[in-house]
């Protein structure tokens, strides 16, 4: 609580001006959700969906797909578009655009899930999700995508104040489902 006279410390959105285009995509199947562990690189030691950056003369749909097949060895759930996300970080130049997919899975799907040089996947009960060992936002959107609500948000990560150096955390977010955004997708 900040004493009378002191000023309430306003945190401000983080400016962008450069963007990056994401996909990640969580299959469920029986009550259950695939996710990764991540060997290495960014987000290692986390669990997460699978996905990666949008490449050039491609959609984030096919994207997705691609993404999906070669970090877990799936290669026909059918993806629907659950949400998008924008994260701001301090320590990196250009915003992450992250469309999320949902992947509705085929009977048998287990036998074509591999473990990959970078992920190794994992089937979590939907009620038993690692939300301590993922990033911080996940715990905000997920239950909307297990819903099958359109959702949207932003994050803003930041190096706490008297840390530096150190790695950023999330410091200033918002999260949302938009009711009536399945039609078009
Ligand atoms: O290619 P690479 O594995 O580095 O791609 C990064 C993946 O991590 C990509 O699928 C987008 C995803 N990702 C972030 N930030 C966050 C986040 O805060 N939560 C989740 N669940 N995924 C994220 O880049």
């Amino acid at each position: 609580m900040k004493g009378e006279g002191e000023e309430a410390e306003v945190l401000t959105w983080i400016p962008c001006s450069k963007v990056k285009f994401y996909t990640n995509a969580f299959v469920v199947k029986d009550g259950k959700i695939l996710l990764g562990y991540k060997k290495r690189g960014f987000g290692a030691q986390k669990y997460n969906g699978f996905g990666g950056k949008v490449e050039a003369g491609e959609t984030s749909l096919q994207a997705a797909g691609r993404e999906l097949e070669e970090e877990s060895g799936i290669s026909s759930a059918s993806l629907v578009h659950a949400g998008v996300l924008f994260f701001v970080t301090e320590d990196s130049e250009s915003a992450f655009h992250i469309d999320i997919y949902r992947g509705e899975a085929y009977e048998g799907i287990e036998k074509d899930v591999r473990e990959t040089d970078e992920m190794r996947p994992e089937w979590f009960d939907i009620d038993k999700i690692p939300y301590d060992k993922m990033w911080e936002d996940d715990v905000f959107w997920m239950p909307m995508l297990l819903d099958k609500k359109w959702f949207w948000g932003r994050a803003d990560f930041r190096v706490p104040p008297g840390e530096s150096g150190k790695e950023t955390k999330q410091a200033r977010w918002w999260f949302g489902e938009l009711e009536d955004a399945t039609a078009s997708h």
